[in-house]
C-alpha cells in the first residue's frame, strides 16, 4: 500500500479530512482541511456530476459539451451523516464519502459497488502553466471491461490500454495509433454485468488508463483545468449511453438524402469531371444522393470563394446536379488566406476575429491557401459572423451540405502539427490559451457552420460533416474517420471506429469508403462497400494520387456488388431512418457491438466483427482477401440468415458462407423489416408501396416500428410524421400482426406488401381487422409468401 505522504514526494497532493458539508437544494458540497471542495450536483436519480476545487475556489461553470435540452431532475435524494462517511442516497443509486479523505464509492441500491475510488481525486501543481494537473484514479476489479472513447483505432474493449485525447490531423493513421481526430472522453467500465458510465468533461489534454499502468487500476486525468465529470449508472449499456447523449446532446434528424450513398474524392474538377461522374452513375444504376467538392472548387483555396476555371458558373452547376438527383456538397476549412484582397480575410481583420499568440501577433500558421490566420471560433461572435458567409453558398448556389476539414486545427510543417499553446481564445466569455481550446475549436466550427447552413437552407434541413470533434458535436454535425488507408486492416479499423462512435454518442459517422491513401484493390474496394452501406455515413473518397475509386474502376464484378448493396441501403431507408429516429429522440446508438447488444453473454465482451445495424440486423464484414466466408459469433437468440433464409440458433461461433457479393447478414427472429423501392436517389420516385419483410417467430411479442415523414424540413416537428408499430406474435398454426400508426403525415402509399419469411405454414385464411378476405382480394402469392393489404389496417391475422 502506498501512503499518501509517499505520493506526495512524487508531486501529487491530496484531499485531507471533511471539515464542513453543506447543500443548496441539489449540490452537495463537502469541504476539507487543506481546501478541497468536492461539489456533487444531483442531475438525475442515475446521473450525478462530481467537480472537484483546489484552494476553495471553482472556476466559472461553463462547458461547450452540455446541453441545455437534457432531461433533469430525480425523485429522491437523501443525505446523512455517518461515523466514518456521509451517505447520499437517489432512487437509483448510493454513494459514499468518506470523512477521511474524500474518496467515493458508489453503489447500487441492493449494495453491489458499482464505481470506487482508488486514490481518488489528486492533484499536481504545474508550476509551467500556473494551474493543476487533475486527477482521478479508480478501482479496477479483474474482469471489468471499458468501452467508448470515440475514435479510437483500437480493439473495442480498452482493457490494458493508455489512451490521449488530443485532436490531431494523423494522415494514414494506423491501428492503435493515438491520438486521433476527436477526443470524446466518456467511458463505460461494466463489470459482473453492470454497466456504468464516466464523462471527463475537461478539453484539455485527457489521459485514460484502462489497468495499463496499474492492473486494478483505472485512472483519467487532465494538463489542466477542473477534475470534472459525470458519473452515469446503467445497470444496462444502453441506458449508460442513452443517459450520456441525453446530457451531450442528441442530432436534429438529417434530411432522408444524408442517408443515401455520396460519392467524393479528393477532387473532382473542373466541372465536366463532376458531370461526367454522376453521369455514370446513373447509366450504371448506382444510387447516388450527393456529390462533393474537395478544395479545388476554390479560388486558390479561399474559403467561401469558386475557381472561375473550374466552376465558372456554380449556381448553374449546381442546380444542373439537383435535376439529376445530386446534392453538392462543398469543403471548408478553417484556415483563411492572408490576403488584403479577399474579403473574408478583410471583414476578419476588421472586427478582428482572427485567433493571436499570447504576445499580441496573431496565429500564422501555413495550410493549403499558403500563410494563413484562423478565426477564433469559441467567440460567439466569430461564430455568428462565419454563420453569415454561408449566405451565397447555400441560399443562392444551393449547396445542400457543407463538409468542415483540418479542425483540429491542423497547421503544416510544425512541430506538433497545430497551434502552439500559447494561442489565445475567447472560450465564450472565459478567455483561454489553446492548451484548453484546441480540442473543442473542431466543434466550434462545424456548430457555427451548422447554424449557417441551418440558417440559409431553411425550411430544409442542413447537412453538416466534421473531422474533429469533442463530445457534444453530434447535435451539429455529422463526422468521417479521417485520413484512412486502402488496406485491410483499416477495414477492420473502420468497422471498430463506426461502433465506437455509435457508443459514444456520435452515431452519424463513417469512413473513407476503399480507403484514402493508396488505392484499393477490386476486392477490398467490394468488402468495404458491403460494410460501408451499414454505417450511418456512407460516402466513398479518396485521396486521388493512386488512381480513382469510382465503383466502375475496378469492373464489372465490383460494378455488380456494389450496385447490389447501394440498392441495399436504399431499400432499407425507412428502417435506416427509423434507427436515426431513436438516436434523435433517445440517444439510442445506431449501431450497437454485441457487447451493447447482449452484455449479460461474457461472449459479447471481447468481440470486435459483428454488429447489430439497428435492432434488428446483425452484420458481420469479410476482412480478408480471399475469403468464401467467415467465422462469426452469432448472439444469443435465433436468426435469419438474410440471403438464405436459413433458421440459425445464437449462442456460438459459426462458419457463415460469405463470396464475394455477400456479407454475412441476419435478420432476428420476429423482425418486421420495412423496405422502400429502388430508387436512383432519395425522392426520385413517389414510394407506392411499402414492403414488409416479417421474420416469422413462434412465441412472445416482438415489436418493430418504421418512422416516416416529408424527409426534409421540419414540419415533422409539429406532429407530421407518421410512426407504425408493429408487433408479431407467432403461433404453431397462426400469426397476427398488429399496427399501430401515430402522427399526422399521411404516408404516400396506400398499400403494404408483407412478406412472410420462415413462415412453417401455409396461409390458407386470412382476416384483416377481424373481418376475413379472399386470398385473391389481398394478391396473395404461395410461392413468394407475400399478400397485400391496405396501409392503414390495425391486425392482420393468417391461419394455416
Ligand atoms: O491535408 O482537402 O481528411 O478528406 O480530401 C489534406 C483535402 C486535407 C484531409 C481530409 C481529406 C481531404 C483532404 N484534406
Amino acid at each position: 500500500m502506498i501512503t499518501n505522504t509517499e505520493l506526495e514526494h512524487k508531486g501529487n497532493l491530496f484531499p485531507g479530512k471533511i471539515v464542513s458539508f453543506s447543500q443548496n437544494v441539489d449540490k452537495l458540497n463537502f469541504t476539507t482541511e487543506n481546501g478541497v471542495i468536492l461539489q456533487l450536483t444531483i442531475i438525475r436519480g442515475s446521473v450525478i456530476r462530481f467537480r472537484y476545487a483546489t484552494d476553495n475556489n471553482f472556476e466559472n461553470d461553463f462547458s461547450y459539451a452540455i446541453s441545455e435540452d437534457g432531461a433533469r431532475g430525480y425523485s429522491k435524494l437523501e443525505v446523512e451523516e455517518k461515523d466514518t462517511h456521509y451517505e447520499v442516497i437517489t432512487a437509483r443509486i448510493q454513494l459514499h464519502i468518506d470523512k477521511n479523505n474524500l474518496k467515493t464509492t458508489i453503489f447500487d441500491l441492493e449494495g453491489n459497488v458499482i464505481c470506487k475510488d482508488d486514490w481518488g481525486f489528486h492533484w499536481e501543481q504545474s508550476y509551467e502553466y500556473g494551474g493543476n494537473i487533475v486527477k482521478m484514479s479508480k478501482a479496477a476489479p479483474q474482469g471489468e471491461c471499458y468501452y467508448g472513447l470515440g475514435d479510437k483505432p483500437m480493439h473495442l474493449n480498452l482493457k490494458g490500454k493508455r489512451i490521449e485525447n488530443w485532436a490531431t490531423d494523423q494522415y494514414a493513421f494506423g491501428k492503435d495509433q493515438d491520438p486521433l481526430y476527436k477526443s470524446v472522453p466518456f467511458y463505460i467500465g461494466m463489470y459482473e454485468e453492470r454497466a456504468y458510465g464516466i464523462f471527463f468533461d475537461n478539453t484539455f489534454r485527457t489521459f485514460f488508463d484502462f489497468c495499463n499502468e496499474r492492473r486494478n487500476v483505472t485512472s483519467f486525468w487532465a494538463q489542466g483545468g477542473e477534475m470534472n465529470y459525470y458519473f452515469f449508472y446503467g445497470p444496462n449499456m444502453q441506458n449508460v449511453i442513452t443517459r450520456y447523449t441525453d446530457l451531450t446532446g442528441k442530432p436534429e434528424l438529417p434530411p432522408l438524402w444524408a442517408l443515401g450513398y455520396h460519392q467524393c474524392k479528393w477532387s473532382y474538377y473542373p466541372e465536366s469531371k463532376v458531370k461526367e461522374v454522376t453521369s455514370k452513375f446513373r447509366e450504371l444504376q448506382i444510387p447516388c444522393d450527393a456529390i462533393y467538392l474537395d478544395i479545388d472548387y476554390m479560388e486558390g483555396f479561399r474559403c467561401f470563394t469558386w475557381s472561375k476555371e473550374y466552376f465558372p458558373e456554380p449556381k448553374r452547376m449546381v442546380e444542373e446536379l439537383a435535376e439529376d438527383g445530386f446534392k453538392t456538397v462543398v469543403i471548408i476549412d478553417p484556415g483563411i488566406k492572408i490576403d488584403d484582397d479577399y474579403w473574408v480575410y478583410q471583414e476578419a481583420m476588421e472586427k478582428d476575429y482572427f485567433c493571436k499568440r499570447a504576445d499580441g501577433p496573431y496565429m500564422r500558421g501555413k495550410v493549403w491557401p499558403g500563410e494563413c490566420f484562423f478565426p477564433d471560433f469559441t467567440n460567439p461572435k466569430v461564430r455568428e459572423w462565419w454563420s453569415e458567409l454561408f449566405k451565397e453558398i447555400i441560399a443562392e448556389i444551393g449547396v445542400k451540405g457543407v463538409w468542415n476539414d483540418m479542425n483540429e486545427p491542423a497547421v503544416m510543417e510544425v512541430p506538433g502539427k497545430t497551434f502552439p499553446n500559447d494561442v489565445r481564445h475567447n472560450y465564450d466569455g472565459n478567455p483561454c490559451s489553446h492548451r484548453k481550446a484546441h480540442n473543442i475549436y473542431g466543434t466550434q466550427m462545424a456548430r457555427a457552420t451548422y447554424e449557417g447552413v441551418k440558417k440559409f437552407a431553411y425550411p430544409k434541413r442542413p447537412f453538416i460533416i466534421t473531422r474533429s470533434a469533442y463530445s457534444g458535436a453530434q447535435r451539429y454535425t455529422s463526422s468521417w474517420t479521417g485520413d484512412n488507408v486502402a488496406t485491410w486492416e483499416h477495414l477492420w479499423i473502420a468497422n471498430i471506429q463506426a461502433q465506437r462512435m455509435s457508443m459514444s454518442g456520435m452515431s452519424f459517422t463513417g469512413s473513407d469508403i476503399g480507403g484514402f491513401a493508396e488505392h484499393p484493390t477490386g476486392e477490398l474496394y467490394a468488402r468495404w462497400i458491403q460494410l460501408g452501406v451499414f454505417h450511418p455515413f456512407c460516402r466513398t473518397h479518396s485521396s486521388g494520387d493512386h488512381g480513382n475509386q469510382e465503383p466502375w474502376t475496378f469492373g464489372d464484378e465490383v460494378v455488380d456488388v456494389t450496385r447490389k448493396f447501394v440498392e441495399l441501403r436504399y431499400q432499407l431507408l425507412p428502417y435506416l431512418y427509423t434507427m436515426f429516429w431513436e438516436y434523435a429522440e433517445e440517444g439510442i446508438p445506431m449501431l450497437k457491438p454485441l457487447v451493447l447488444y447482449d452484455q449479460n453473454d461474457p461472449q459479447t465482451h471481447y468481440r470486435t466483427d459483428e454488429f447489430i445495424f439497428g435492432n434488428q440486423i446483425l452484420v458481420c464484414p469479410v476482412q480478408e482477401p480471399n475469403s468464401k466466408g467467415r467465422r462469426m459469433y452469432i448472439p444469443r437468440g435465433n436468426w435469419y440468415n438474410y440471403w438464405t433464409r436459413e433458421y440459425v440458433k445464437g449462442g456460438m461461433e459459426q462458419w457463415v458462407d460469405a463470396e464475394l457479393d455477400i456479407i454475412p447478414l441476419f435478420v432476428k427472429e420476429g423482425a418486421i423489416i420495412p423496405k422502400y423501392p429502388i430508387q436512383q436517389y432519395v425522392g426520385e420516385k413517389k414510394i407506392d408501396q411499402l414492403k414488409l419483410e416479417v421474420y416469422y417467430k413462434l412465441g412472445n411479442k416482438e415489436e418493430s416500428k418504421v418512422y416516416e415523414d416529408a424527409q426534409d424540413g421540419y414540419d415533422y416537428a409539429k406532429g407530421r410524421f407518421s410512426l407504425r408499430s408493429f408487433s408479431f406474435t407467432g403461433k404453431e398454426n397462426e400469426a397476427i400482426i398488429q399496427h399501430h400508426k401515430t402522427g399526422s403525415f399521411i404516408t404516400e402509399y396506400e398499400t403494404i406488401k408483407i412478406e412472410f419469411v420462415g413462415l412453417p405454414f401455409k396461409i390458407k385464411e386470412v382476416e384483416i381487422d377481424n373481418v376475413k378476405v379472399s386470398l385473391d382480394s389481398i394478391q396473395y402469392n404461395a410461392k413468394e409468401n407475400t399478400l397485400v393489404v391496405p396501409s392503414d389496417y390495425a391486425e392482420l391475422h393468417i391461419v394455416g
